[in-house]
This record gives structure tokens, sequence and C-alpha cells, in this order.
């Protein structure tokens, strides 16, 4: 496995694989600096060129960058490397509750603590973090982040590329759209459409994201 990034959400990754007993090549990342040195153990190799000299079928990647919204490098990352035929590995905690029937999609994330209740679906690039709780029967998008703490109640659908923030609360069967921010502590009583920004308590729209 190589891991694209080596900053806090990379160190976070490499402690839940190596309590997994996975092995890792290295991190990659683009600031020099860090070329050479470690992350925890692991060392960080170069850029991603030093991905390019692999064969896409002989590695597995981890995508290291947690942010979502003030700029998309996660999901830029994803589609760079599944473009030309890399797999990026799904990395479940092992303290994480995953209900039974679950989807895990390529390249989900689940980090410590988090419990994911029966029947949800978890897409491509997205990451349940430290904590959160997502109920029964959510659908959550394709480079969605549900931060840490977060409560999503039974049903809640997060379009592509949204971020729960960390603490928000959201009840059951509300709709956020894609592209949207929910912020840190909100509560979310009614839907929330694509590009916003919502928050407070109950959460209200405060401005277009993008
Ligand atoms: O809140 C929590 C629990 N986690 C946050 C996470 C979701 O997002 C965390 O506190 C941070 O706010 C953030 O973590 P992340 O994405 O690891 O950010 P940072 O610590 O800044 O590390 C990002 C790393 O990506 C930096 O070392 C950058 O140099 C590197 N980077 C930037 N562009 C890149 C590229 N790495 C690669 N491989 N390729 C790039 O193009």
């Amino acid at each position: 496995m190589i891991i694209l990034g080596a900053g806090g959400h990379a160190k976070v990754l490499i402690s839940a694989l190596r309590m997994q007993s996975e092995e890792i090549l290295g991190a990659t990342d683009a600031d020099v600096g860090k070329h050479g040195r470690l992350l925890l153990d692991v060392p960080v190799l170069g850029d991603d060129e030093e991905i390019l000299k692999r064969r896409a079928e002989s590695i597995y990647l981890v995508n290291g960058v947690g942010g979502v919204l003030v700029h998309p490098l996660r999901r830029i990352l994803f589609e760079r490397f599944a473009n030309r035929g890399y797999r990026f590995a799904s990395v479940t905690h092992p303290s994480a509750v995953v209900g039974a029937d679950v989807a895990l999609s390529e390249g989900s994330q689940v980090m410590a603590g988090a419990v994911i209740q029966p029947g949800c679906h978890i897409g491509k690039n997205a990451v349940i973090n430290t904590g959160a709780i997502v109920d029964h029967d959510c659908h959550i998008g394709d480079h969605a982040h549900i931060a840490p703490g977060v409560t999503l109640s039974g049903g809640v659908r997060v379009g592509e590329g949204s971020h729960v923030g960390a603490g928000a609360t959201v009840i059951q069967g509300i709709q956020i759209g894609r592209n949207s921010l929910v912020a840190a502590g909100a509560v979310v009583i009614r839907d929330v459409p694509d590009g916003v920004t919502v928050a407070g308590v109950p959460a209200k729209e405060i401005r277009a994201t993008t």
C-alpha cells in the first residue's frame, strides 16, 4: 500500500492499518520538505511520481488527504489515480462497528469508534470519521466526509462531495445535496440543497459553498 499525503489524516490511517498488520510501502507528499522523513514509522517516499513508477495492479492506494470542500484535493487525487487504473483500498478501523449488509465502496474509510448501522451505503472515497454515528439506511455519496462525532439518524442522504462538520446532528430522513457544507455543531431538521453552507441550531442557510 502507498498512502497519498503525509499529514494528519494520513497519520490516522496509518495507525488503523497498522492494527491490521497491513504492509505499507510508504507515503507520497507534494511538500518536498517531508520527503525522506518518517510519518509515524512510514517513510515519505517523494511526490506522486513515486506511485506512477509502480504498475497499477501491483499496489493499493490509500487516500491520506482528508479535506473535501475548501479545496477538493481528496477527490482530485482519487480520480487522477483511479482513472489510470490504480485501486484504492477501503480502510475500516478494527474498533468501528459496521452493521450487516452495509455497502462500503472503493476507497471508503471508517475511522476508530464509528458506528454504521444496517442498510447503509458508503460511497467511493467517502470518510466516516472518528466516532461518527451513521444510523440505519443512510446513503453517503462519493467523496463525502462525515466528520468526527457527527450523528446521522436513520435514512439520511448526504450528496456527493458534501461535508458534515464535527458534532453536527441530522434528524431522520433528511436529504443533504451535493457539495454542501453542514457547519460543525449544526442541527439539521430540514433538507439542504446542493452547494450551500448551513449552520446553527436549527441549521439555516448562510451562504453558497462554491
Ligand atoms: O479533523 C480531523 C479529524 N481531521 C482533519 C482532516 C479531515 O483533514 C485534519 O485535522 C486536517 O484538517 C485535514 O487533514 P489532512 O488532509 O491530512 O491535512 P494536512 O495535515 O494539511 O495534510 C495534507 C497533506 O497533503 C500535506 O502534507 C500536503 O503537503 C499534502 N499534499 C498536498 N497536495 C499532497 C498533495 N500530497 C500528495 N500526495 N499529493 C498532492 O497533490
